[in-house]
């Protein structure tokens, strides 16, 4: 019996509405399932205050009220099992509960909203969640992805490399563009905006875009290599959100070579959800910005950041921002950055508790597979695997990252199929952003031979140079304009 089954006792006739340490087949398809680390408040016990969660977080409130009904009570959130050790509770809920058409913002509202602020908790902190098929199909799932843009630029068997325009603001629409071409130029794949860019009196924003375009024009005319650039298009309301889209739409980028970065915290998930419907081919670039207020591993209130990125994917963003394992600059750790990443790259992967699977189609529905194998009318349907589930979401690595970090990186994660982003670890190098690129490339080029970077650095200025600076902290002669 579980443990927490002597704490029955000790609920009210509301509280024991939400608890059910029994339940039957709770991966029976009808139920989100979801883990917190729960550390009770007001003097309750562990069972009482995750029942409070459960009302407070599906259909009740501080007391039970002579409105419910027999089919309210149906939609009861249920606690189904409790880790007394672990101070853990699961929890059950009917996902009918959830606003029809796919509406992520409102699962939210609904599991990390109030909830975060009840006095009967001290701390909450959502870890894992688990989504059943039967539920998937609702939801939009990325459309445009890094196979897609690997496509487009041609880049397989290694990370595609890329970098945001540093300093983070103050730059000019001209000199903002520069900086993309010398990046570009110098080899690198990806540019973006940075989380704050957007449309300041200094940096107009079509004069910005517009000159990018040039940019990108005469790099990829100069290197014979697509690039991209990642607009951000966060904006004070949609309107104005739609109109940045449009206008690089407008622009003359062709298809692939423009994403759309939303800073999805503070924009909002309609945001995320509303560009992710209207531009399907774009690839939908998702900041996460303020994440570290839920997300951090000190903080006692909030959720992971595998939590953060699922319900980032079931949005439909192509990627999003998911840490650097501690590489960086950032706080984090392989358990919750590998962890996440893996989990939105993968059809089937494990979590902290959950393996998700994000397949449409049961792996067993032999029927379903038998009909799709001899659906030769639509043999693209078997090409397309979107029919049969959710399709990848992209792990972008940023945060404090350099050319010499990139083995430890690619190490912890174990794969390369990501997007690196580094600013500082580009535009920092001693002889600029040119060179910082180059010795980026170099950086990767030495990992895919198997090279150690110093030996390599041997026969590669610009990788040495990066590594007397960032290692070595050694500034090299000032800055020289000439190229080699
Ligand atoms: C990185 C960055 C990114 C962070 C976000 C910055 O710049 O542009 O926004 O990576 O963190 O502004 O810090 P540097 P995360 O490469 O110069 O650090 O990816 O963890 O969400
Ligand atoms: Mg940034």
């Amino acid at each position: 019996m579980n443990p927490a089954a002597k704490l029955l006792k000790s609920l009210n006739s509301k509280q024991r509405a939400y608890v059910n340490l029994d339940l039957k087949a709770p991966k029976n398809g009808e139920y989100m399932l979801v883990v917190f680390h729960l550390i009770p408040g007001e003097k309750l016990n562990i069972l009482q205050a995750a029942s409070e969660v459960a009302a407070e977080s599906s259909t009740g409130t501080n007391f039970k009220v002579s409105t419910e009904t027999a089919f309210s009570r149906e939609l009861n959130a249920l606690v189904y099992n409790v880790d007394l050790k672990r101070n853990l509770i699961w929890v059950a809920y009917p996902w009918r509960i959830f606003d029809r058409g796919g509406n992520v913002q409102n699962i939210l509202t609904f599991v990390v909203g109030n909830v975060l602020g009840m006095k009967e908790i001290s701390a909450l902190k959502m870890l894992d969640v688990w989504f059943p098929t039967e539920m998937l199909e609702h939801y939009d799932g990325p459309s445009y992805t890094l196979d897609d843009m690997r496509k487009y630029l041609g880049v397989y068997g290694r990370p595609i490399l890329g970098t945001i325009i540093k300093p983070k603001i103050g730059l000019t629409a001209a000199e903002y563009a520069e900086v993309c071409y010398d990046f570009w130029s110098g080899g690198g794949d990806f540019v973006k905006n940075d989380e704050p860019q957007a449309n300041q009196d200094f940096c107009d924003y079509e004069k910005m875009v517009k000159f990018v375009k040039k940019a990108m024009d005469k790099a990829v005319k100069e290197t014979g290599h697509k690039k991209v650039h990642s607009f951000n298009v966060s904006a004070s309301d949609f309107d104005e959100m739609i109109r940045r889209c449009e206008l690089i739409r407008k622009t003359g980028f062709e298809k692939g070579s423009y994403a759309y970065l939303i800073d999805g915290i503070t924009a909002g998930w309609m945001a995320v959800q509303t560009l992710r419907r209207k531009y399907p081919n774009v690839f939908l670039h998702f900041h996460r910005a303020a994440h570290g207020a839920f997300t951090r591993p000190e903080n006692p209130i909030g959720f992971s950041v595998l939590v953060l990125s699922k319900f980032a994917k079931l949005a439909g963003a192509s990627g999003i921002h998911t840490g650097t394992a501690g590489v960086g600059k950032m706080k984090g750790s392989p358990d919750e950055d590998i962890t996440a990443a893996k989990n939105i790259l993968h059809l089937i992967s494990k979590g902290h508790f959950f393996e998700q699977s994000w397949a449409q189609v049961p792996q067993n529905d032999e029927q379903v597979l038998k009909i799709a194998k001899e659906d030769y009318a639509n043999h693209v349907i078997l090409n397309d695997d979107s029919w049969r589930g959710m399709k990848k979401c992209c792990p972008i690595i940023s945060g404090g990252l350099n050319p010499t970090k990139l083995k430890s990186f690619i190490d912890i994660m174990g794969e390369v199929d990501f997007i690196t982003t580094m600013g500082a670890g580009v535009h920092a190098h001693p002889r600029g952003t040119y060179y910082g690129a180059k010795a980026l490339i170099q950086a990767c080029e030495a990992y895919n031979k198997g090279i150690n970077i110093r030996a390599y650095a041997k026969s590669h200025k610009e990788l040495a140079e990066a590594i007397n600076f960032f290692e070595n902290r050694k500034e090299t002669k000032a800055l020289s304009n000439e190229r080699s």
